[in-house]
């Protein structure tokens, strides 16, 4: 398998300290060994070249309950250079925004007086959505092509990272936010606590962040090990969340839980008033008692993750030796860390189709399976389609029932392995 620099298990080295709390006990469970960026979608004239590659350790801290990658490649690599993640090729997501912003349209009587801030604005997907309602906007998003499609889109836009002092410039400016939105972010900061210090600082007293992250009690009891990469530094919990926030004079107030987005999604709703509803103290008290904050929850998480390579492994390579032809769906992040991990290759897929377009004709990083257009599904008719992007199994199902009844048929690769008939 070509085109990594693999040291399968990382150095020792000395352990960081917590994003969130500072604490310096933090406790390792697991090793993904050294994977390259998982946005860094190889182009044709890089193919010879070996992709950088960096330790994915992940860690527990005791003190906040904050699960966490060890490693910090910076953002600017991350999310600036050559950043191809456009939020508008999910139909499910775009419904899911939409809805997102017609409840607060409704529970917070936003109208044209009102301002609202989202952070990742990504291609304006989200706040497009407010304009019907005259609702004053701005996206923030550093990544430049995600930017202009939304500024195309009428959004403006400041092409930044957030923080303490991009929030004191904004708000000098506009004025307080009514509504801060940060869908699939919070996950993606190094710096947590200038980012979430920023919230505080833009926020107005009455005002309400809706923060959105996958749920790690989700990632460790579905196997969800391939949604670990470097570009999600943490990986959250509502107790987690609420210790990070009560340390910038916030509070956790309220919890909302969506099971088919991203592997199952927490919508946690924070403000500078207290008033802590019954659901938001009903996950802390679950999530206590399940043994979510504590490293018990995570200590033999690597053992499975372990047993779920085997077996997909075992069934890839079965498939390979009757014969079968086998492609992927979904030139993802997770994509990423699947393929790499596990250390599958050209040798079994002849390609991985995907639609969006910045990603099509790029090869997917470390293992360089070439990534096509998802009209290849029908043009070569391979026997099976392993599903990458897993999170939209039920999305991509739907369009392919020609695929299907020509014989092709889908692979879910996680929580176990499963040909789906
Ligand atoms: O946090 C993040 C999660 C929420 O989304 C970001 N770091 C980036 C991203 O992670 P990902 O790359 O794993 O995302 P997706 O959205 O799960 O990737 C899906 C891929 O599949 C995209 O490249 C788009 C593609 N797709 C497709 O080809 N046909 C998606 C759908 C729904 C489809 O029908
Ligand atoms: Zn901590």
């Amino acid at each position: 398998m070509s085109g990594v620099d693999r040291g399968r298990m990382s150095a020792p080295r000395s352990l960081p300290t917590c994003r969130s709390c500072g604490g310096g006990r933090l406790r390792p469970f697991l090793s993904l060994g050294k994977t390259p960026l998982a946005d860094a979608l190889v182009t044709e004239d890089r193919l010879d070249h070996v992709d950088s590659a960096f330790p994915l350790d992940v860690a527990f801290c005791p003190e906040c309950a904050l699960v966490q990658i060890l490693e910090e490649v910076p953002a600017e690599r991350l999310f600036v250079d050559n950043y191809l993640y456009f939020s508008s090729f999910s139909d499910h997501l775009l419904q899911h925004a939409k809805e997102h912003v017609d409840g607060l349209v409704t529970s917070r009587g936003l109208g044209p007086g009102s301002f609202v801030v989202e952070l990742a604005s990504n291609d304006g997907y989200l706040l497009r959505n407010f304009e019907p309602h005259g609702v004053r906007v701005l996206g923030v998003d550093p990544a430049p092509d995600q930017a202009a499609a939304a500024r195309d889109a009428g959004i403006p836009t400041v092409e930044e990272f957030f923080g303490v002092e991009l929030a004191r410039r904004i708000r000098a400016e506009h004025g307080p936010a009514d509504v801060i939105i940060a869908n699939n972010v919070m996950a993606h900061v190094p710096a947590l606590n200038d980012f979430v210090g920023g919230m505080a600082e833009l926020l107005a007293d009455d005002g309400v962040v809706t923060v959105e992250n996958p749920w790690v009690k989700d990632l460790v009891d579905n196997g969800e090990f391939d949604t670990i990469y470097h570009e999600h530094f943490c990986y959250y919990s509502c107790t987690s969340v609420d210790a990070l926030v009560r340390r910038h004079g916030m509070f956790l107030n309220h919890v909302e839980y969506f099971p088919g987005l991203h592997g199952g999604t927490l919508r946690w709703h924070i403000g500078k008033r207290e008033h802590v509803s019954a659901e938001a103290r009903r996950m802390l008290d679950l999530e206590r008692d399940s043994g979510l904050a504590g490293f018990e929850y995570y200590a033999h998480f690597a053992d499975r993750v372990e047993d779920a390579r085997t077996d997909l492994l075992t069934l890839l390579d079965q498939l390979k030796a009757e014969g079968a032809s086998i492609a992927a769906y979904g030139a993802a992040a997770k994509g990423s860390t699947m393929l790499n991990y596990l250390g599958v290759g050209t040798e079994i897929l002849d390609f991985v189709v995907d639609r969006n377009t910045w990603k099509q004709g790029k090869y997917m990083p470390g293992v360089h399976v070439p990534i096509r257009p998802v009209e290849a599904l029908l043009d070569e008719q391979p026997d099976y389609v392993l599903v990458l992007a897993w999170n939209f199994l039920d999305e991509i199902l739907a369009q392919q029932d020609e695929y299907r009844r020509r014989g092709g048929r889908f692979i879910r690769p996680v929580p176990a392995p499963e040909v789906i008939p």
